[in-house]
């Protein structure tokens, strides 16, 4: 089998790949280890935090035309995906003045709230000090945007093929790259690497990143029918995020704190230090969720040193790596990068492989 492109990866970015791709008319491959809304990468889930809140003009455009194409998925697949809820950063001051005038002089609505103010608008939560409040932030359910992605590359032609392992990717000449599955070996003349916490094991060498099993949770809320914000808490030791997961309670956890895994032999199991670590912070930060009543979530990140993505094309390579625990919200707009580079784009500077400096 010969296809254009063979896309190494069904989680959100290679399926958000194979989409774009399929939509350009591309005759594409995308191939995925696992079953369908597996548990064992960083795309299950239903809940993911979506923003524009970001202090580099890079991302907030990114997350702007992610925002764009998440509603062009949902209406070419008739999924509902993202719900803008608002959002909110609260704690540190510098890093959030940083956000608040990024996103002003990009045009992002936002606006500072008194601690007292937001303590009323969102009672789940407690506030110590100034809040910024960005309406243009909410959720994206995960585990249907990737159904909705491959779903929507497969109406377009894409071949989707699931418990399909890659084994090697092997560049044999320019335009020549081979594929080798327990199956087959498919020659492209291009393939997208979006292997997430694989992609260091099928292309060694190439990426500095780590790789770590993170442990967040949802909590049970008080009173199910409070509103939450999307939130990131900015602490001089570590950054704490959470949003609602419908159904499922309040999501909270700890930033890119876990430990190096190998993700063919992680335990998935709830490690107890960090566990009531998250319970103590809830039982002050979070008034509305009972932080007793927890149900363990076991994911993986794969950060880059600077927690930049790569987003960038070596030789027949296109390669999609290093989203840093922070990928998700843009994931369509990194599948249309990543065919812009099939295209013979230029990579933007922040998502080189290797960085020259800014
Ligand atoms: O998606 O922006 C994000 C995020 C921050 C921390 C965890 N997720």
């Amino acid at each position: 089998m010969t296809p254009d492109v063979v896309v190494v990866g069904g989680g959100a970015m290679g399926s958000a790949a194979a989409w774009s791709l399929a939509r350009r008319g591309a005759d594409v491959v995308l191939l995925e280890r696992f079953t369908p809304g597996h548990t064992n990468g960083a795309s299950h889930g239903a809940s993911r935090i979506f923003r524009l809140a970001y202090a580099q003009p890079d991302y907030i455009r990114l997350a702007r035309r992610a925002l764009d194409l998440w509603r062009k998925l949902e209406s070419e697949t008739g999924r509902p995906l993202l719900d803008l809820t608002g959002g909110v950063d609260h704690g540190l001051l510098a890093p959030i003045e940083d956000i608040a005038g990024a996103l002003d002089a990009e045009g992002v609505p936002g606006r500072w709230l008194r601690a007292e103010e937001a303590s009323e608008r969102w009672p789940g939560l407690r506030f110590a000090g100034p809040v910024y409040f960005h309406p243009t932030s909410g959720r994206v359910h995960a585990d249907n945007a990737v159904a909705a992605l491959q779903s929507a590359a497969a109406a377009r032609g894409a071949v989707v093929r699931h418990e399909t392992p890659v084994l090697s990717v092997t560049v044999r000449a320019e335009n020549d790259v081979e594929v080798v599955t327990p199956a087959e070996t498919l020659r492209a003349r291009r393939v997208v690497v979006a292997a997430g916490a694989w992609t260091p094991s099928l292309l060694p060498g190439l990426l500095r990143v780590r790789v770590t099993q993170e442990q967040p949770a949802h909590f049970a809320p008080l009173d199910p029918a409070l509103q939450w914000p999307s939130f990131i808490h900015h602490r001089p030791d570590l950054g704490v995020y959470g949003l609602a997961t419908p159904g499922e309670g309040i999501k909270a956890g700890f930033h890119g704190t876990g430990p190096e895994v190998d993700p063919d032999h992680r335990n998935f199991a709830e490690e107890p230090v960090h566990a009531a670590q998250l319970r103590d912070y809830a039982r002050h930060w979070l008034p509305g969720v009972d932080a007793d009543a927890t149900t363990p979530i076991s994911c993986t990140y794969t950060t880059t040193p600077t927690s930049d993505f790569v987003i960038d094309r070596t030789g027949p390579l296109v390669v999609l790596a290093g989203f840093s625990g922070h990928g998700f919200k843009f994931t369509p707009a990194i599948g249309e990068l990543a065919a812009d580079l099939i295209a013979g784009a230029r990579p933007l500077p922040r998502f080189r492989i290797h960085k020259t400096g800014r």
